[in-house]
Formats: structure tokens, C-alpha cells, sequence
């Protein structure tokens, strides 16, 4: 197999593209893939101040040298979990994310949820009853509270995130399973800041197929956690990006397709009449000051407020 642009060894082959590329051309159609995603759905321009979510996954730290690469304006932040594991997740994560900050003299923030909310991930989703078993839905509220928050006392203008092809097809194949409408309005590329205190949410890789995003890691050099979080074996998101892989097996590009074609279904008007009455009824919590829609405390502040009780 040769590669496309200059006939060399190519070392990576992609189907869905019917593409062959050597690594040097590879790692430049990487970064111009995302430049053309940025563009196409005008996410952020240079001008923007930009926060990017690195968990010390190769997608979150791919894309942070992606935007830096680009020449885009971003920082990190590393959200300190507590969760060990039998290989010290969190630490290793961590470390990971601090040693590609420091390689490329980028700025990392770092908020460690037991420093500053006094409990770990896992402590404080057992104590608020919010994951018998798994501390993930405690996981994602605090990560989205966090997110949002150290965006908006950073004056960011844009948070990105990390996720991947295959994780908005599989988000976006639960949502159609169960036709959940008011996520699949919701589910773009880009989400606006629509009400004070939110921040812009951004994902740029939404187009890379996780499969490029581990070649890309691993022929640019990136030293990223291997290990997935130990609470993510045997989640739905998992099982049904399998079922998506063995219909991409059959059917290359079918992944990319049915996502990309959601999306033009959206700009051609579908959905269009519902309006997301809940944005209406934000407050800022008299708490964190974060905006919210319950209606006293948020409900992350509600969450941790338990944990000290
Ligand atoms: S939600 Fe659940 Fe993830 Fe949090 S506890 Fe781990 S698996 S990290 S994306
Ligand atoms: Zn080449
Ligand atoms: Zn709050």
C-alpha cells in the first residue's frame, strides 16, 4: 500500500476514506481534517480564548496539540477525579496530562475534586446516592459543573472537548434508540453560550474516526493513559459503539455517515419548531454562582452538600 500524495510505504490505510497516507502526510491530513471541521462549523476563530478538557486520553491531549499546532489560543484542564483503580488512574492520567503540558510549555489548570471538594469522585456518588455501582452519572455533574465553571472564572470564550466519532455515534445511536428529542437537538458540534454564564462548548474531532485519533497519537509521539477509566467497562456507550464497529466492518464510512448525515437533517430543518424551554428558567446558584435550572441550590452543590451532611 502507497501513500496517496507521494507514493512512499503508506502506515496508514482508512477504508472510509479510501485513503492511504505515509506518516508524514498523515500527520499533516490530521490536523487539516480538524482545521476543516473548525471552519465548516465555525466553532472559534484565532481570536478566541480557548480551555480544552484533557483527560490524558489520546483524544483530548491529540486535540490540544491539534489546536496548538494550528496555532489556536489554548489552554488545559485536568480535572483530578480520585480514581485509582488497579493502575492509579487518576495519577497516571495526571501525570501524563502535566508531562505534555510541560514538553510543549502550554499552560495546564488542574482542579482536583478532593482538594477542593473534600471527597473523590467515587466517595461522593456513593455518599449522594447517585451510583450504587458506578459513580458515572456523579462523574459527568461534576465534570460539567467544573468544566463550565473554571471556563467562566478564566474568562475562556470556547471549552473543547475530546470527543470522537465513534463517541457521538454511539451517543447519537442511544438517543435515536429512544428517540430522545431534547438531546438530539442539543447534540452538535457546537453549542452555543445561549444564556449568561455558559460557556460555548465546542467538539472539533467530531468528524475523526477514534481509530485515527489513536494513529495520530501514536505516530506523533503523544505518551497518553492507555487504560480506560475502570467505571467504563460494561457501559452502554461501549456496547454500542461495538454494534457500530461491526456495521462499519461491513460498511466502511457508515459510522461517518449516519452522524454527518444527522447533522444535515438538523440544518435542513428537522426539529426545528421544539425550542428549549428549560434555558428560559435559568438562575444563578446562590452557591457556586454557576447558572442552573433547579430551583434553589444547583443540583452539583446539592450533590456535594450531601457529602459533608
Ligand atoms: S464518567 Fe464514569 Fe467516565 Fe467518570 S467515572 Fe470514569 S467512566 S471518568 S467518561
Ligand atoms: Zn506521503
Ligand atoms: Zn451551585
Amino acid at each position: 500500500m502507497r501513500c496517496r500524495k507521494c507514493g512512499q510505504k503508506a502506515v496508514v490505510n482508512m477504508r472510509q476514506h479510501k485513503l492511504a497516507l505515509c506518516k508524514e502526510h498523515y500527520l499533516e491530513w490530521v490536523p487539516a481534517q480538524v482545521e476543516r471541521t473548525i471552519l465548516r462549523y465555525r466553532l472559534f476563530t484565532h481570536e478566541d480564548k480557548l480551555i480544552v478538557a484533557v483527560s490524558g486520553g489520546k483524544d483530548s491531549l491529540s486535540l490540544w496539540d491539534i489546536l496548538w499546532r494550528l496555532g489556536y489560543q489554548a489552554e488545559g484542564l485536568y480535572i483530578g477525579l480520585g480514581i485509582h483503580g488497579e493502575t492509579g488512574y487518576s495519577e497516571t492520567s495526571r501525570k501524563l496530562a502535566e508531562q505534555f503540558a510541560i514538553q510543549r510549555s502550554l499552560n495546564l489548570r488542574i482542579v482536583d475534586v478532593l482538594e477542593e471538594y473534600g471527597s473523590t469522585i467515587p466517595d461522593i456518588a456513593a455518599k449522594s446516592n447517585r451510583g450504587r455501582n458506578k459513580p458515572c452519572a456523579a462523574c459527568g455533574l461534576a465534570k460539567r459543573h467544573i468544566m463550565n465553571q473554571a471556563a467562566r472564572i478564566g474568562n475562556f470564550t470556547v471549552l473543547a472537548t475530546g470527543h470522537n466519532l465513534d463517541d457521538e455515534a454511539a451517543i447519537l445511536f442511544g438517543n435515536t434508540l429512544h428517540w430522545a428529542s431534547s438531546y438530539l437537538i442539543r447534540q452538535a458540534p457546537l453549542l452555543e453560550a445561549d444564556a449568561e454564564g455558559l460557556i460555548r462548548k465546542v467538539k472539533p474531532l467530531c468528524r475523526m474516526y477514534e481509530r485515527e485519533m489513536a494513529a495520530y497519537a501514536l505516530l506523533r509521539g503523544i505518551d497518553y493513559v492507555y487504560e480506560e477509566c475502570p467505571f467504563a467497562t460494561g457501559s452502554t456507550t461501549i456496547y454500542y459503539k461495538e454494534l457500530l464497529n461491526k456495521l462499519e466492518a461491513e460498511q466502511p464510512g457508515a459510522k461517518l455517515n449516519f452522524y454527518l448525515t444527522f447533522l444535515q437533517a438538523k440544518e435542513g430543518g428537522l426539529f426545528n419548531e421544539k425550542v428549549d424551554s428549560a434555558r428560559e428558567l435559568l438562575h444563578n446558584c446562590p452557591q457556586c454562582g454557576e447558572p442552573t435550572t433547579a430551583p434553589t441550590l444547583c443540583a452539583f452543590c446539592n450533590m456535594i452538600g450531601k457529602t459533608s451532611a
